[in-house]
């Protein structure tokens, strides 16, 4: 059976085109800045949203419903699921896809049934993948939904929901190797507190510590060399979640050595959940040559929590390509779209009205950004914003030489620094002077 009959393969046909059904931006084989949309933006669907979102939110229950998702025995339905999912990204021309374990294999009466369905449904994926060339971006355990996990997972006090998730992990881990997943990720799930009263933080970080090292070792094991990431988030369903920002992450991986074997996986919303820009935290994460991979998706200004939003905010998508091209790309990383349709929403026309909207805001987004770097007038006001550091005292500074005696003679001779404007206003229209 296939799902999407009245859905064409989705192509390429330029911004005049009227076809919603087509992009107009994202032509994976066009060249920009060396390399193709493709290859710069490596696109991912996420299981969870986008084949088993159903609408349900915490007033009202499901309103989506799919021909994928009718058949009453669960193993049935996660088989037509993943058959799904692989029309659609073969619809999309959609390179990769994302899961945990939980969307793609029912939980069974026991955790050895739980492993076994699991072990079923990675074998159809892996024939589907070689079958239509579809990858997989990254795998993830589901170590929040079931209830065993109420109170978190690697920082639970209870040592036997601990070893579940271990055990749970690295089943996962198996699954990602076995379809050669580009990355491994841990998203905190229900990682974190709701009240000190209850909590012992410094022994629940520990234990998040011990997991990770755990996780390095299986790896090794096993010969998994996929990229083990982190995906940070402030809160949600925790008040406090430990993977709060980029920053916070940086920190503990290198507190606890853990540095050398994770990257980041950055998400628009949860930048946004934190206080911070998109833009910041993929700046964060790349300046300490911690970028693995993005979610990308967007938050409601005027809602406070992961509304999981497509891209559609030209603006902010090609700032994120300006800290991406800046900063060399996605690497083994990838876009991946952990973003889903709005409750209203409840055509099956809109998952691709959805995905096309978003591939094709990042593509624009990467042409603009490359515009911009190719023009040189804003990186032009930034490296003379810098230049001092160019200059005998400058270099004497960045080198080490320097020292608080030899600032005090220097000072003492030359003076007042001269005021230098930041030129904000006058690159923010420098900035929107390349949207078009
Ligand atoms: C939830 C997270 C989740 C991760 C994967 O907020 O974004 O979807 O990406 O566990
Ligand atoms: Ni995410
Ligand atoms: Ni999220």
């Amino acid at each position: 059976m296939t799902h999407f009959n009245n859905i064409p393969i989705i192509k390429y046909e330029g911004s005049d085109s009227t076809n919603p059904l087509s992009f107009k931006y994202y032509d994976a084989t066009r060249v920009v800045a060396g390399k193709t949309m493709a290859e710069h933006l490596r696109f991912a669907v996420s299981c969870w949203h986008t084949f088993l979102g159903t609408g349900q939110d915490i007033f009202g229950s499901a309103v989506h419903s799919r021909s994928w998702s009718g058949d009453s025995d669960p193993m049935s339905r996660a088989k037509s699921t993943m058959h799904a999912a692989f029309e659609f990204c073969q619809k999309l021309g959609m390179e990769y896809y994302c899961f945990h374990d939980r969307d793609i294999a029912p939980e069974g009466e026991t955790f050895a049934e739980s492993c076994k369905n699991l072990e079923e449904i990675v074998n159809l994926a892996d024939d589907l993948q070689k079958e239509t060339g579809v990858k997989l971006l990254w795998g993830t355990a589901n170590l929040f939904s079931n209830p065993r996990f109420t109170h978190g997972a690697s920082t639970n006090p209870d040592a036997h929901v601990f070893a579940y998730a271990a055990a749970q992990v690295k089943h996962a881990m198996d699954a990602t190797k076995q379809l050669g997943g580009e990355g491994y990720v841990f998203w905190g799930g229900r990682e974190g507190y709701e009240t000190l009263l209850n909590t012992d933080m410094q022994q629940e970080q520990e234990n998040m510590a011990k997991f990770f090292h755990m996780a390095v070792d299986y790896a090794k094991k096993i010969g998994f060399t996929g990229q083990f990431l982190i995906e940070p988030k402030p809160k949600e369903p925790t008040k406090h979640q430990y993977d709060f920002d980029a920053a916070t992450v940086l920190n503990f991986l290198r507190s606890y050595e853990l540095i050398d074997h994770f990257k980041l996986n950055i998400e628009a919303n949860h930048a946004t959940l934190a206080g911070h820009t998109f833009a910041h935290e993929l700046t964060v994460a790349a300046s300490a040559g911690k970028l693995g991979s993005i979610d990308v998706n967007r938050g409601d200004l005027l809602l406070g929590w992961d509304t999981d939003q497509f891209p559609t905010d030209l603006y902010d998508t090609t700032q994120a390509m300006l800290v991406l091209l800046q900063h060399g790309g996605i690497g083994k990383g990838g876009l991946n779209f952990d973003a889903k349709l709005r409750r209203g929403s409840t055509d099956v026309e809109d998952l691709f009205y959805a995905h096309i909207g978003g591939m094709d805001t990042f593509a624009r987004g990467l042409l603009i950004a490359s515009d911009i770097i190719e023009d040189g007038k804003i990186n032009e006001v930034l490296s003379n914003r810098y230049s001092s550091y160019s200059s005998e005292i400058g270099q004497s500074i960045v080198s080490g030489e320097a020292d608080f005696d030899s600032l005090d003679k220097w000072v003492r001779e030359n003076g007042e620094p001269k005021m230098q404007s930041g030129k904000q206003e006058y690159l923010e229209n420098l900035f929107n002077s390349y949207i078009r």
